[in-house]
């Protein structure tokens, strides 16, 4: 190869990876954005709709006790308030007909799935905003919200995702 072709081939790749760092960037503003303002974002296929807290609340909180065990607290069991992740998805307009998986999104990347089954039973995944009549803060506040997906019958709590910031039905 020349290095003229060099040269080109260098300067090529340069601009694709800072289009994609640009793109990147542009991604985790839409959700650091969604995090800072209580908001999630939920999506099917090129469906986005955007849900904000009092969205959220109107669909009818409820309390319900989970049992909390990470790696470093022996299991506690908590009161949480929030809603049913399936009435979230009815919420913004989604179905889940035909569909396989619910994706859960945290603001650090984090992802987690639930099948279907899981999704419509309302006594098992929750989108969590408070424990223990408290408020789940942000992440820049030391806390687990302001949204936290809870899923009950999950006996270690590695799926039940921090900082919900993205629902996606597939
Ligand atoms: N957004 C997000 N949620 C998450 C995690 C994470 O890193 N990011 N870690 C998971 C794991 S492995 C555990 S055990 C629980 C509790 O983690 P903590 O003890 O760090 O709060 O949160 C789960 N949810
Ligand atoms: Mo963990």
């Amino acid at each position: 190869m020349d290095k003229n072709k060099i040269k080109i081939t260098i300067g090529l790749l340069i601009v694709i990876v800072g289009v994609f760092a640009f793109m990147n960037r542009e991604l985790m503003k839409e959700k650091g954005y969604a995090h800072e303002n209580a908001q999630v974002i939920l999506k099917e296929g090129d469906l986005e709709v955007v849900l904000n807290h009092e969205n959220i609340i109107n669909i009818g909180q409820v309390h319900f006790t989970a049992i909390l065990d990470t790696s470093t607290t022996d299991p506690e069991e908590h009161t949480y308030t929030g809603v049913p992740l399936k009435k979230v998805i009815e919420e913004a307009g989604l179905s889940l007909d035909k569909k396989e998986i619910v994706i859960i999104k945290g603001v650090d990347g984090y992802t987690v799935a639930l099948s279907i089954e899981e999704v419509l039973d309302e006594e098992n995944a929750f989108l969590a905003y408070a424990v223990d009549g408290k408020a789940l803060k942000p992440k820049n506040r030391g806390g687990s919200g302001p949204y936290q997906l809870i899923v009950r019958k999950d006996q270690f709590s590695q799926r039940w995702c921090k900082f919900v910031v993205e629902i996606e039905v597939k």
